[in-house]
């Protein structure tokens, strides 16, 4: 397979509600997506960075430099065996993960639309539905909080996922439990406690949480193991796990007991996979976590999902929760019990809106 051109495009999206989180509070995205274009066809990918550098280091700005400087002078013209290939092409360009995810997912898209299937099972996947879940951010008010949990069960949504940070945890889950005893609930802190906090993050075990992610600091794994050691509540890593053998470092040494996968993390589909891989054969159960996607990073991130391993419900919801309009038709549509029914259609399934993306592009850039 040969890439001949890539097309970034910058698009600035609001969100239908602000979404706050222990770092700080995102009322609109500003997100790069990419096409990737190659033997007659056309691929899509998204990159996942952030406006700012509060979740990651990368930020959309960074992404777009190092696609346009390193990756596509890389991968522009070369005759590669697939899209499986790009992970180990780009090895030499240190981190800088969501960057490459953004041309690696365009291009599995390209790929298994070039091959005529849909790409959830080109990378064989195998469920042909996805349970889902949502993340709940930091409101303004407990009241709040409640009355968007019951919005969301009553969509259906099979699991609820609330935002803490130290102030917002232990009085905030007592009364979401006192409200709703019996639900599935996790929490999220996005590494918004340190070590010192074990004990109230002891705490948190009355309340039955499906796991508590990333508690503690994003480059730590060690002292997440100590403190798995001490709570009963599975942890969940998200931040930490940047790649294969920090999933694998992270398993040997009791730091979590389940992994949320985002593919924009960890470099794209290919390792994303392999993480994947590699928790199945330990017994870790997985699940795949979002980032405020449109429509195509939404649609591939339902093809992961339907990879074995993704047993417990993801972050991956519908699109009106997001967005008054997606850049993909159909948008990702959830049923009333709570799970996506996967495509197939070629590729990530459904088509891309090019007149709407072109209308809400800030920026646009060609790359050969
Ligand atoms: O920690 O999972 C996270 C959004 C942005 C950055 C980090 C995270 C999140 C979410 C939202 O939790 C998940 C989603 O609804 O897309
Ligand atoms: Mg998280």
């Amino acid at each position: 397979m040969r890439l001949e051109k890539i097309t970034l495009r910058e698009i600035g999206m609001p969100l239908v509600t602000f979404f706050e989180t222990s770092f700080g509070r995102t009322a609109a995205r500003r997100i790069l997506l990419a096409e990737v274009r190659g033997e007659g066809a056309c691929g899509w990918g998204e990159c996942v960075a952030s406006e700012n550098p509060f979740y990651s280091e990368e930020t959309t700005e960074t992404a777009r430099h190092i696609i346009r400087d390193f990756i596509a002078p890389r991968l522009l013209g070369r005759d590669i065996r697939g899209a499986d290939e790009i992970h180990s092409l780009l090895d030499h360009i240190r981190w800088h993960n969501m960057a490459k995810s953004a041309i690696e997912t365009a291009a599995w898209d390209l790929e298994a639309r070039l091959h005529g299937r849909p790409l959830w099972r080109y990378i064989g996947g195998k469920f042909e539905e996805i349970p889902c879940g949502v993340s709940i951010g930091i409101q303004d008010s407990v009241e709040d909080l409640l009355e968007r949990i019951q919005t969301e069960l009553d969509a259906g949504y099979q699991r609820i996922k609330v935002k803490i940070k130290p102030g917002w945890d232990i009085e905030v889950l007592a009364r979401v439990r006192q409200r709703f005893p019996g639900i599935r609930l996790m929490a999220d802190a996005n590494s918004a406690y340190t070590p010192a906090d074990a004990a109230r993050l002891k705490e948190l075990d009355r309340f039955h949480l499906m796991m508590i992610e990333q508690p503690l600091a994003w480059f730590d794994i060690v002292d997440h193991a100590r403190l798995q050691a001490r709570l009963d509540t599975p942890i969940c890593l998200d931040e930490s796990i940047r790649n294969l053998r920090l999933a694998e470092q992270a398993m040997e040494l009791g730091a979590c007991r389940i992994i949320n996968i985002k593919m924009g993390r960890v470099g794209g589909i290919g390792e994303a996979r392999r993480i994947h891989d590699a928790a199945r054969a330990r017994g870790i159960p997985v699940w795949c976590g979002g980032m405020l996607e449109s429509g195509i990073g939404r649609a591939h991130n339902i093809a992961l999902s339907t990879l074995d391993n993704f047993v417990l419900p993801g972050d991956v919801s519908a699109s009106k929760r997001y967005w008054k309009r997606d850049v993909v038709v159909p948008p990702a549509e959830v049923t009333p019990q709570g799970a996506i029914r996967v495509s197939e259609r070629p590729g990530i399934g459904c088509d891309i809106d090019l007149d709407y993306i072109e209308s809400i592009t800030v920026r646009k850039e060609e790359l050969e």
